[in-house]
């Protein structure tokens, strides 16, 4: 009886079967419902067949060769773009692979999404020793802005809303979200999963200062005789180019830039203070910060670098509050996005604005103007093995005749010169180590650079920085991307010419001596180019960048030329013990 009522009750009735969908689709939907085109990554399991099928929808899928690399060019996509890059990983190590990107463009926040693959959440935290096994999404909590888990299907939608927001609102930064295998193969009715998905709207909301905070900051300003404007690399993020540019031009105020905010003006403005940088935080009496934090880059606002204590006067636009008084004290906090606030300030200045004093302009041009000259004959120097100083000089042409190339520049030697020396004149083209001075990020940055822009990419390394990511010019050759290499080879970290005491083995810092990276780059079918001479580097990188095609041009540098650490020596600490005389 009871049988067949059951039978009687779930007689099939003659229905279409629903359409349907799983997480996989889901996970893709939802990135392309948020306009996010590209995923840079390395396959394996779990997530080797969203790759693929990422790839078939139409997204473009770039495959590196290790996820650190895949990382750092979702987080510098997310600098350029605006929009989170996403870094998409397998499960433990491939999501620890992963995490010093994270890390470290949550350092410099720039908005990126590392999504891992992940084990099985009853077995991990059991610890019964699953494939992969890992606690991720623990582990990257403390070192990302936001971390979620996503366990259902029909919340992959939310999931990837929040962390879309959490990455771009705000100060932008590094999200975790970390998406368990079984998630994948879940399965929902198509209709009811295309609702499931939010299309975030404003994801980075404009936040307009505080009128009163305007005012103070105006006062504060009038009041300078001695003012400055220092521009971070926030103030490239926001892209308030022209709203930047007026700011300056209007106040008259001369400006310097940090290492990535360079070419938010051209680097040959008359109010660049660039080339008189020392000069300029020393001896300004007010400095309103654009975008850039009063880290150990500036000093942290106090010491030698600047004047008596006390008699520098900070205000600071930052869309983070926390960020204000983080290591003096800012008389005129300004907290907002760059962009309302600089429009706000221009507003406020209105027609009666009075420009500083004749004499603090030419105080700053004239040491400007000093530094360059005494600087000149180290650019043309035609000594053999090249100085870094030639070698600059002969890129600093190039740059200056391709405008719109991006440059990619890392290393200790090669990168402090070349920031000092490579005049930049185009917002958002110098990327580079950043906030933390890590090696690592060129091909990376490179790769993402050639992708979301289309433009041409040159790379300025070090010999050293070069070998962090080297591997993966096999993938700048694989997406055949226009990106030249030029790698600064003086055998080594710094210097080439150090020696083990012992005579045992090679010193700590030195490599093959007269290494052939071009010859790296010819294995995979880009081009090499073997340089010794600054005409030679010139005629080469010329060539490589009409060419458009991957080249590594090796270019040999005086391995005594170079210093400890480049601009930062000060910063090794030294031995206790007194040497015995
Ligand atoms: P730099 O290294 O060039 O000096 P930092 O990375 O130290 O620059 O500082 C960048 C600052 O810019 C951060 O404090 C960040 O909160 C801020 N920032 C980023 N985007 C915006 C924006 N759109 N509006 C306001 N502040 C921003
Ligand atoms: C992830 C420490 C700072 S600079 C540098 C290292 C290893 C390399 C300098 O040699 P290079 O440049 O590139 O040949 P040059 O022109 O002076 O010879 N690990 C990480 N990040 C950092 N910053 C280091 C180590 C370091
Ligand atoms: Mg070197």
């Amino acid at each position: 009886m009871t049988a067949l009522a059951k039978i009687v009750h779930t007689a099939p009735e003659i229905e279409a079967e629903p359409d349907l969908t799983d997480g996989f689709h889901l996970v893709i939907d939802a990135l392309k419902l948020n306009e996010i085109e590209t995923i840079y990554g390395v396959p394996g399991i779990p997530i080797t067949d969203l790759g693929r099928m990422a790839q078939a929808s139409g997204m473009r899928v770039v495959s590196f060769r290790h996820e650190q690399h895949a990382g750092n060019a979702a987080a510098i996509a997310g600098f350029l773009t605006q929009k989170p890059g996403i870094c998409l990983t397998v499960s433990a190590p491939g999501f620890l692979n992963g995490l010093t990107a994270l890390a470290n463009a949550t350092t410099n926040c720039f908005p990126m999404i590392l999504i891992s693959g992940s084990s099985e959440r009853e077995i991990v935290d059991l610890q019964q020793g699953d494939y992969e096994e890992m606690d991720q999404l623990a582990i990257a909590k403390p070192l990302c802005k936001a971390a979620f888990r996503v366990l259902h299907a029909a919340d992959i939608g939310i999931g990837i809303a929040r962390a879309i927001r959490a990455a771009c609102s705000g100060r932008p930064g590094g999200v975790y979200l970390d998406l368990p295998a079984k998630l994948f193969s879940q399965v929902m009715e198509a209709e009811a999963g295309q609702k499931s998905l939010v299309k975030v709207i404003d994801p980075a909301p404009a936040q307009r200062p505080a009128p009163e905070a305007i005012t103070r900051a105006l006062d504060v300003l009038k009041s300078a005789r001695r003012p400055l404007i220092v521009l971070g690399k926030g103030a490239a993020y926001a892209q308030a180019d022209e709203a930047i540019r007026a700011l300056v031009e209007t106040s008259g105020i001369p400006y310097v830039p940090m290492s990535m905010a360079k070419g938010l003006l051209p680097d040959t403005h008359p109010l660049s203070a660039g080339a008189a940088r020392s000069t300029a935080l020393k001896d300004s009496d007010v400095v309103l910060l654009v975008g850039a934090r009063l880290n150990w880059l500036l000093s942290h606002g106090k010491g030698k670098s600047w004047g008596e204590p006390g008699s520098t006067k900070f205000i600071q636009i930052d869309i983070e509050p926390r960020e204000m008084d983080s290591n003096v004290e800012i008389v005129a906090p300004v907290v907002g996005d760059i962009a309302s606030c600089v429009q706000a300030l221009l507003d406020g200045m209105g027609q009666g604005w009075q420009q500083p004093p004749a004499d603090w302009i030419d105080t700053l041009r004239t040491k400007r103007e000093a530094n360059i000259a005494k600087m000149a004959p180290k650019l043309m120097s035609n000594a053999s093995p090249m100085t870094f100083h030639a070698a600059l000089g002969a890129l600093r042409t190039i740059v200056k005749e391709r405008p719109d190339a991006i440059l990619v520049n890392e290393g200790a030697n090669t990168l402090d010169l070349a920031r000092g020396i490579i005049d930049m004149y185009q917002p958002r083209k110098r990327l580079d180590v950043g906030t933390w001075g890590i090696m690592g990020i060129g091909m990376g940055f490179a790769v993402a650079a050639a992708i979301e822009t289309g433009k041409p990419v040159l790379c300025v390394e070090g010999d050293s920085a070069f070998g962090f990511s080297g591997m993966e010019i096999e993938t700048i050759c694989r997406y055949g991307l226009p990106v030249c290499i030029v790698v600064f080879n003086n055998n080594g970290i710094y210097r080439g010419t150090d020696a083990d005491p012992t005579g045992r083995d090679p010193a700590t810092t030195v490599f093959v001596k007269d290494s052939r990276y071009d010859k790296m780059i010819e294995a995979f079918g880009g081009d090499g180019y073997h340089v010794t001479s600054p005409d030679e580097l010139t005629r080469a990188v010329n060539a490589a960048m009409d060419s458009g095609r991957p080249s590594l041009v090796n270019a040999v540098i005086d391995p005594a030329a170079g210093s400890e650490s480049g601009n930062i020596g000060s910063l090794n600490p030294q031995s206790g013990i007194k040497k015995k005389k």
